[in-house]
């Protein structure tokens, strides 16, 4: 039987299941990554499960969320994962040295190979012919250990690209476009694979951009082939050894094709709030724009970041306008201080920014009250900037670049600057020098908390009955952004009792404290919500902080996948409405019963919920493999694994 690109990896992989579409899987990880704002916890978990060593081929721990360090509690993170690292046996990547998606796309991502990330936007690798999947820290902490991950055996997309970009249309428009086809919801169980003749005109770093934002869409992971292209790309980094072939067979199948032609491709943007909401820049001309951010996970190669350079030379940023740059990794910035782009970017006015997450995690540069940003990042969830009432765009770093000297959104192909052609280097710096890699004298390494990392929270097991009060019910697309803020927050991720004071703070910032009182009332706290409840991020935060609130179940529409994935690991029910229109009829405050929903869990039945206040019978469902009953009976993953 012909294979398409996703097959061959998973089934490769595949140690439990049988590879039928819907059905759990179980596959063997290769590699691991996580990165400081959701690693800690991983570690916590790691070391609470008893794990003694690390068994993937490689596994990183990067620091570059949390690099802000006010107060010591980043610092103190810091020293906990050098210091598990070491005692490990997991590469350690210092902070400064970048973010961990462009990173590991550089010296690590290895074609052909499964890789599981505690960050959603993990599937950048896939720009590397990696099968790269974001998971809640829990999983890839089981990962490192040598245990498997499970997902649903996928459906298959494959997007025939034909054709090429032309001058001034870059990668992120090309997904864009895709976010525009495939939306920001609906899409869960869906990989999508690349292919076509117009593939081979796109660098590993233009694929990676758009293998990163298919986190937006929803999709487990999007993968490209491993070609000529790919092999230039590693051999520039010194890494021609790690290069394999990977491509379709011939009459390989797919479940649905998505035609798209390169050169038809517009310049486009992501407008306030969602990533999904697509404009072209030609309609947007002229708007006013306050602040450029030019950096994150999905814009901030070399070639991204030579491209503005060459944009600014011999241009001033608009005076009143705020322009940031975040070079994706150290060896970017290196190449930029060696080749003389740092320097027009100064000369320009350029406020240059740490190679880390920065300002796309909201912990600085949030805008002023009411400014319009303009950043190249992959998220304008609202208030994610750190800034409430902030309009943010996303779009590519050559329009970013040229709003930064008009102060306006401007169509490149009428600003008369001419179109810059950056190539590719044929060799990158790569030296290494910020990673610490694991050694035997380092097993020895003494594991150091500070006072703000807590132990990871414990659950009951699932009890018999259910006895809910809901005590939100909140709309379509709610983010793990609004559930679990980061920002300005972000310091608090080893800290759960304390962070669990945010859980739903720019919604209802009273709803930790109801959930409090009622869980010491002895009562079970439940979530009503739309559509596609839980997008964006992997935090499992948003499900731990939750469950320390004592909240037992989520009654949504729609759930996204690693969030659903994560409720399960922390002992909470995701339960989807039989009929969407049960959903209007509960209110706040409402009391949801169920008297044998254990038992029903178990045996696999539809949950009914009594409605306390209009006495209607609700029914959901719950599609659980057994496994994932086990946990969800257990109380979560820890529990279960610890046998508690
Ligand atoms: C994000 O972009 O939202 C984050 C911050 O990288 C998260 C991870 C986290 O919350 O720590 C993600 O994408 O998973
Ligand atoms: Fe960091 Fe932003 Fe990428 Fe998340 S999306 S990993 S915060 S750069």
């Amino acid at each position: 039987m012909p294979q398409n690109i996703v097959e061959k990896i998973l089934v490769s992989h595949l140690k439990e299941g049988d590879f039928v579409k819907g059905q759990e899987i179980g596959i063997r990880i290769d590699q691991t990554l996580t990165q400081d704002a959701t690693g800690t916890m991983a570690y916590l978990q790691f070391e609470a499960m008893g794990l003694k060593e690390i068994k993937t081929d490689l596994s990183v721990s990067y620091v570059d969320h949390n690099t802000v360090q006010v107060g010591f509690e980043n610092a103190d993170d810091h020293r906990y994962l050098r210091t598990v690292a070491a005692r490990y046996g997991v590469v350690f990547s210092r902070p400064g040295n970048g973010i961990c998606h462009q990173v590991h796309l550089e010296r690590f991502g290895k074609p052909g190979t499964t890789l599981l990330g505690s960050d959603s936007h993990t599937p950048t690798g896939g720009g590397i012919g990696q099968i790269a999947i974001g998971a809640g820290g829990i999983d890839v902490a089981v990962a490192m250990g040598g245990g498997l991950f499970y997902t649903a055996a996928p459906k298959v997309y494959l997007v025939n690209l034909t054709g090429e970009l032309r001058e001034w249309v870059t990668a992120k428009d090309v997904v864009l476009k895709m976010l525009e086809l495939l939306t920001t919801k609906g899409n869960v169980g869906v990989m999508l694979e690349y292919g076509g003749k117009g593939v081979k005109t796109l660098s590993v770093p233009q694929r990676a951009t758009i293998a990163n934002m298919g986190a937006e869409m929803g999709v487990t992971c999007s993968v490209f082939p491993s070609d000529s292209v790919t092999k230039k790309f590693m051999k520039a980094q010194g890494r021609e050894a790690d290069w394999s072939e990977l491509k379709a067979d011939r009459g390989a199948k797919y479940d649905r094709v998505i035609e798209l032609d390169l050169s038809s491709i517009e310049l486009l943007a992501a407008c306030p709030h969602s990533p999904g909401n697509i404009k072209k820049i030609a309609e947007l001309a002229g708007g006013h724009v306050d602040q450029v951010c030019i950096g994150s996970c999905t814009n901030s190669s070399y070639r991204d970041m030579m491209t503005v350079a060459a944009i600014l030379k011999g241009h001033k940023v608009k005076p009143g306008l705020t322009l940031a740059i975040a070079p994706g990794s150290r060896q970017v910035m290196q190449m930029l201080a060696r080749n003389g782009g740092l320097a027009d970017l100064l000369d320009a006015g350029a406020r240059i920014q740490e190679s880390a997450c920065g300002f796309c995690i909201g912990n600085h540069f949030s805008p002023k009250s009411g400014g319009v940003s303009l950043r190249t990042s992959n998220r304008n969830f609202e208030g994610r900037s750190g800034t409430a009432d902030a309009q943010v765009y996303l779009v590519s770093p050559e329009v970013a670049a040229l709003a930064a000297i008009t102060g306006e959104f401007t169509d490149p192909r009428k600003s008369g600057i001419a179109y810059p052609r950056i190539k590719e280097p044929s060799s990158f710096k790569a030296d290494d020098v910020m990673f610490v890699k694991p050694s035997p004298e380092l097993r020895n390494t003494e594991v150091v908390r500070g006072p703000n990392i807590g132990e990871p929270p414990k659950n009951d097991r699932m009890s018999e009955k259910l006895d809910g009060a809901v005590m939100i019910h909140v709309g379509d697309k709610i983010t793990t952004d609004h559930i679990m803020p980061a920002g300005a927050r972000l310091k608090y991720r080893s800290n759960v009792p304390k962070y669990a004071q945010y859980v739903f703070e720019p919604v209802d910032s009273t709803f930790h404290k109801r959930c409090l009182e009622n869980k010491a009332a002895g009562g079970h706290n439940v979530i009503v919500a739309g559509e596609s409840y839980g997008q964006g991020s992997s935090r499992e935060h948003a499900a731990m902080c939750p469950m320390y609130l004592g909240v037992k179940a989520v009654v949504a529409k729609s759930f996204e996948r690693i969030h659903a994935a994560n409720l399960i690991n922390f002992g909470i029910a995701p339960l989807t409405f039989r009929n969407a229109a049960d959903y209007d009829a509960i209110k706040a405050g409402d009391k949801l019963t169920c008297s044998d929903w254990r038992a029903a869990f178990a045996e696999g039945r539809p949950v009914i919920l009594k409605n306390g206040r209009t006495g209607a019978s609700i029914e959901c469902v719950s599609a659980l493999s057994r496994r994932q009953k086990a946990i969800l009976t257990a109380g979560g993953l820890l529990n279960q694994t610890t046998g508690k």
